[in-house]
């Protein structure tokens, strides 16, 4: 009798693991979700948050995506190697964040002889066969930049001496290129504006917060600075808490610090006055990326460039309703 309750037992146990082992798919094409590798940048500031969130709330199951996501913690060559991970699973789209522009020749011609289309998202890449990227979705970093350094031009007028502190993002980045290229121009455009320093931020409040601190600390020797030029929001965080360390004003009678991005906690600085302007930087880019996805599985060619409509705001700008209405 025994014998016989642990045969039927034992048959039942396997029953429910043969059933348990069909349903469930063991690689990540087996079903009909279309797979998507993702290589992202980091998690360096509120902007990238904001932008990996809009990602995994459009690639999910529910809308017939599986998302392999993978974070890059700021180093490219982890990039490298997650593409061609994607590449050997055999995925079919992969979507990048480059880091920087230069370096992806080869491992994009990898992906392309594998026969699988590359996204790219936010920042570029500068290959030299155009055909390596599919599409590309982001924003005009230099028409950010031009926001920017147009605003100046109107609060200190071309004439006047203005003296300028800049913190560049990411080194090689697209928005680290076209932000500077803006600034450059202006200067080249308005001799009297004087550029005082010019310092690496890597886009996070740590970092600029310390290359800051280490600037203020000659401040006897220092010249009147007059504006901050912080190429995002995060670095403008890192360079108020060091102005007024040394004891500095940010605001309307004190130095304007600059930033872009425009996530709400920026916003929330630009209505105590602390930020003078913030440019926007749109990272809701999941439902673009999503449609030329769409595109392509209808058969179609999507477009080459898509950049997102974006704007600026000073203190007078914010309101509550704005605050309240902010999804990033
Ligand atoms: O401005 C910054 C982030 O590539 C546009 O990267 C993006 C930039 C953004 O770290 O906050």
């Amino acid at each position: 009798m025994k014998n016989k309750i642990a045969a039927v037992v034992s048959l039942l146990l396997y029953t429910i693991f043969v059933l348990a082992g069909c349903s469930k798919p063991e690689d990540p094409k087996k079903d009909d979700l279309i797979v998507i590798g993702m290589s992202q940048v980091g998690a360096e500031s509120d902007w990238r948050q904001a932008d990996t969130a809009s990602m995994k709330s459009v690639f999910t199951e529910a809308n017939g995506y599986r998302l392999l996501f993978e974070d890059a913690r700021q180093d490219q060559e982890n990039q490298f190697v997650a593409i061609r991970r994607f590449i050997q699973q055999k995925v079919d789209y992969i979507v990048v964040m480059p880091i920087s522009e230069e370096g992806w020749d080869a491992v994009l011609k990898e992906a392309k002889d594998a026969g699988i289309p590359v996204i790219v998202v936010d920042r570029q890449v500068n290959v030299k066969d155009e055909t390596l990227v599919t599409a590309h979705v982001g924003a005009d970093f230099y028409a950010e930049g031009k926001k920017a350094t147009d605003w100046m031009r109107n609060k200190y007028g071309t004439g006047n001496e203005v003296n300028i502190v800049h913190i560049q993002g990411t080194k090689g980045s697209t928005p680290q290129i076209g932000r500077t290229e803006a600034l450059d121009d202006a200067l080249n455009a308005n001799p009297s504006w004087k550029l005082q320093a010019r310092m690496d931020g890597d886009f996070t409040e740590a970092k600029t917060y310390e290359v800051m601190r280490e600037y203020l600390s000659n401040r006897e020797t220092l010249p009147k600075i007059d504006v901050v030029y912080c190429e995002n929001d995060n670095s403008a965080y890192g360079a108020i808490r060091a102005l007024e360390n040394f004891g500095y004003t940010c605001g309307k009678d004190g130095v304007s610090v600059i930033s872009f991005d425009a996530t709400y906690n920026a916003l929330v600085y630009c209505q105590k006055g602390k930020i003078a302007l913030t440019v926007e930087c749109n990272p809701l880019l999941g439902p673009l990326v999503e449609s030329v996805i769409r595109t392509m599985e209808e058969g179609k060619v999507p477009e080459k460039n898509r950049y997102v409509e974006e704007t600026a705001f000073t203190p007078e700008d914010i309101t509550e309703d704005l605050l309240d209405s902010r999804k990033y």
